[in-house]
C-alpha cells in the first residue's frame, strides 16, 4: 500500500522573525525598534506571561539609555544579520520550499517617518531574498512582526495615531516595489489579535502615556488603524505584485470546555470568539456583529475616517495563516483549578495532555480541530506559519543534540495536519515550523527556550560562539520534506 503524502507542491519550510533572530540592532543604519527595548527574562517570572509584557515609559527610557545586549537579548538574537548566508544554506540542505521571515520596519525607515528609506536596510533584505531564491526557497514575508521603530511609540503613540497608517503604507509601498520580483507571499500583521494581550509589542502602546483614557478603547482604536492598514497593504501588494498572495496571521488559541457544564461550553464559545473577531474582520472585511456588540456594551467608540469601511471591505486577505502551539481549557468558574501557561495566555490545565518544559500543553489533535474550525469558518486556503516545541536542548559530549522530543512533537502535529487535509477536506498551502533555527523567545526573551532544527551556541546572556549545529531533527525534517511527508509513517510501516 502506498504511503500517505501531502499534496503536490505543499510548501514545507520554517519561520523566524527579525526581532528574535537578526541581532545587528544598530547595524546597517537600522533604527531602534520596540523589541530592542523589550524587557528581559532577567527580571520577570518567565511563567507569568502578563508580567513579561508590562512595559512603562520608564522601562523605555532605561532601554534607550544603554547598549546592553545581556538585559536586552533581542538586540543580538541569533546574529542572523551576520550568518544569514550560512543559515539559509542550512535551510536549503533541509530542502525548504519556503522560508517565513519578517522585514524589520526599523531597518527600512529607522524612525518610521524618515524622508527617505535606509538603502543599507533595503540591500540587506535584497541579499537575504537572493540567497533564498538561489536555493529555490520562496520567501514568505511578514510586514509587521513586533518591530515598529521605537520613535513611532515616542512621537506618535504607536498605532493609536492615524498618522501611523500613512507611515505603514509608505513602508509597504517601499518594500513591495523593491522586492516585487522576489517575494510573492506576504503576511500583514503577525498575530494581529495579540494587540489586546501585549499592546506594547504589537501596537506600540504604553498605558501610562494615555492618562485618563479607557486603555481598552485605545487598543481597539489602534487595532482599527491596523485593520485599515492591512487592507491597504493587501491593495498595494496586489497592484504592485500581480499574482501576489496576502494572508492575515492569527494566534490560533483553541479552547476546550473544562467540563460539559453549559456554563463551561459557553465560556469556551466566548473565548473562541475573542480571537476569531480579528481574523473575521480581515477575512470578511468588516467588524463582526458580536464585536460591535462588545464595543457598544463596553462603551468603546472607534473613530473611523470616511472610506475606512469601504477599504476594509474591498481588500480582504487571500489566505488565513496562523500559529498553533497548544490547546487550552476554559471554565466559567476557575476556583481551585490548576492553571497552565500558553502562548500569550494562561488557562486552565488540561489533565489529559502532557506539557512542555514551559508548561504549554501538547495537543496535536487540537491542530486538526483548529484547521477544521478555521477552514469551515473562512473557506479560504490555510497556511500554518508557526508550530513547534520550545525545549531545553543539550549538546552531548560527542557534539550532537538528540531532540527526539521535538521530532515526536512535530511528527504528531504533521500527521494531524495531513488528517485535516486528507480526511476533513481542508485546503492548506504549507507549513513553516516556528523557530527553524534557535532564536530569542518572544515572551521570555530566553535563548534557552529552543525551537530550532539548528542549535545556536548562545546562552540566555548572549555568551557563546554563535556556532550553528544541526540537531537530530534537522536530518529528520530533511527526510520529511524529501518524501513530502511519507517518512512520517515509516514507524507505522515497521510496526514500532
Ligand atoms: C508567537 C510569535 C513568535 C514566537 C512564538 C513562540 O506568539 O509570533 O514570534 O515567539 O510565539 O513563543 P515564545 O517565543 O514566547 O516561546
Amino acid at each position: 500500500m502506498s504511503k500517505r503524502t501531502f499534496p503536490e507542491g505543499f510548501l514545507w519550510g520554517g519561520a523566524t522573525a527579525a526581532n528574535q533572530v537578526e541581532g545587528g540592532w544598530k547595524e546597517g543604519g537600522k533604527g531602534i525598534s520596540v523589541s530592542d527595548c523589550a524587557r528581559s527574562h532577567l527580571d520577570v517570572d518567565v511563567t507569568d506571561y502578563h508580567a513579561q509584557n508590562k512595559v512603562t515609559s520608564e522601562d523605555i527610557e532605561k532601554a534607550l539609555a544603554t547598549d546592553d545586549e545581556v538585559y536586552y537579548p533581542k538586540r543580538h538574537g541569533s546574529d542572523f544579520y551576520h550568518h544569514y548566508k550560512e543559515d539559509i544554506k542550512m535551510f536549503a540542505e533541509m530542502g525548504f520550499k519556503v522560508y517565513r521571515l519578517s522585514i524589520a520596519w526599523s531597518r527600512i525607515f529607522p524612525n518610521a517617518d524618515d524622508p527617505e528609506p535606509n538603502e543599507e536596510g533595503l540591500q540587506f533584505y535584497d541579499n537575504v531574498f537572493d540567497e533564498c531564491l538561489k536555493y529555490g526557497i520562496e520567501p514568505l514575508v511578514t510586514m509587521s512582526h513586533y518591530e515598529p521603530p521605537i520613535n513611532l511609540v515616542l512621537k506618535y503613540n504607536g498605532w493609536y495615531s492615524r498618522k501611523t497608517v500613512d507611515l505603514f503604507v509608505r513602508f509597504v509601498e517601499t518594500i513591495c516595489t523593491r522586492y516585487k520580483d522576489k517575494v510573492k507571499y506576504w503576511l500583514t500583521f503577525n498575530e494581529v489579535d495579540s494587540i489586546i494581550r501585549h499592546p506594547y509589542t504589537t501596537g506600540g502602546l504604553i498605558e501610562d502615556r494615555f492618562p485618563g483614557k479607557n486603555f481598552e478603547e485605545v487598543i481597539f482604536q489602534s487595532m482599527h488603524h491596523q485593520f485599515v492598514a492591512s487592507a491597504l497593504a493587501t491593495k498595494i501588494c496586489h497592484e504592485i505584485i500581480p499574482g501576489s498572495k496576502v494572508g492575515c496571521m492569527l494566534t490560533k488559541l483553541t479552547y476546550y470546555p473544562y467540563t460539559c457544564k453549559p456554563e463551561d461550553v459557553l465560556t469556551m464559545q466566548q473565548s473562541m470568539r475573542s480571537t476569531y473577531c480579528y481574523s473575521d474582520t480581515q477575512v470578511f472585511g468588516e467588524y463582526p456583529a458580536y464585536l460591535l456588540a462588545r464595543f457598544r456594551n463596553k462603551g468603546i467608540h472607534i473613530v473611523k475616517e470616511t472610506g475606512d469601511d469601504e477599504i476594509m471591505k474591498a481588500y480582504p486577505v487571500d489566505f488565513v495563516s496562523f500559529s498553533y502551539y497548544h490547546s487550552s481549557c476554559v471554565a466559567a468558574d476557575t476556583t481551585n483549578l490548576e492553571q497552565a501557561a500558553g502562548n500569550t495566555i494562561t488557562a486552565v490545565k488540561n489533565p489529559y495532555v502532557p506539557s512542555s518544559d514551559w508548561g504549554w500543553q501538547i495537543d496535536p489533535i487540537g491542530l486538526r480541530i483548529s484547521m477544521v474550525d478555521l477552514y469551515d469558518r473562512y473557506r479560504k486556503p490555510l497556511f500554518i506559519v508557526e508550530n513547534g516545541l520550545g525545549a531545553k536542548d543539550v549538546v552531548k559530549e560527542d557534539g550532537t543534540i538528540d531532540d527526539q522530543y521535538r521530532i515526536d512533537y512535530l511528527k504528531a502535529h504533521m500527521k494531524a495536519m495531513l488528517d485535516a487535509i486528507e480526511y476533513d477536506g481542508v485546503e492548506c498551502m504549507g507549513y513553516t515550523s516556528w523557530g527553524c533555527i534557535d532564536l530569542v523567545s518572544e515572551s521570555t526573551k530566553q535563548m534557552s527556550k529552543r525551537y530550532g532544527y539548528i542549535y545556536v551556541d548562545c546562552d540566555d546572556y548572549g555568551n557563546g560562539t554563535y556556532k550553528r549545529i544541526p540537531k537530530k531533527s534537522f536530518y529528520w525534517y530533511k527526510d520529511v520534506i524529501a518524501t513530502n511527508g511519507a517518512s512520517l509513517f515509516d514507524d507505522e510501516e515497521s510496526g514500532n
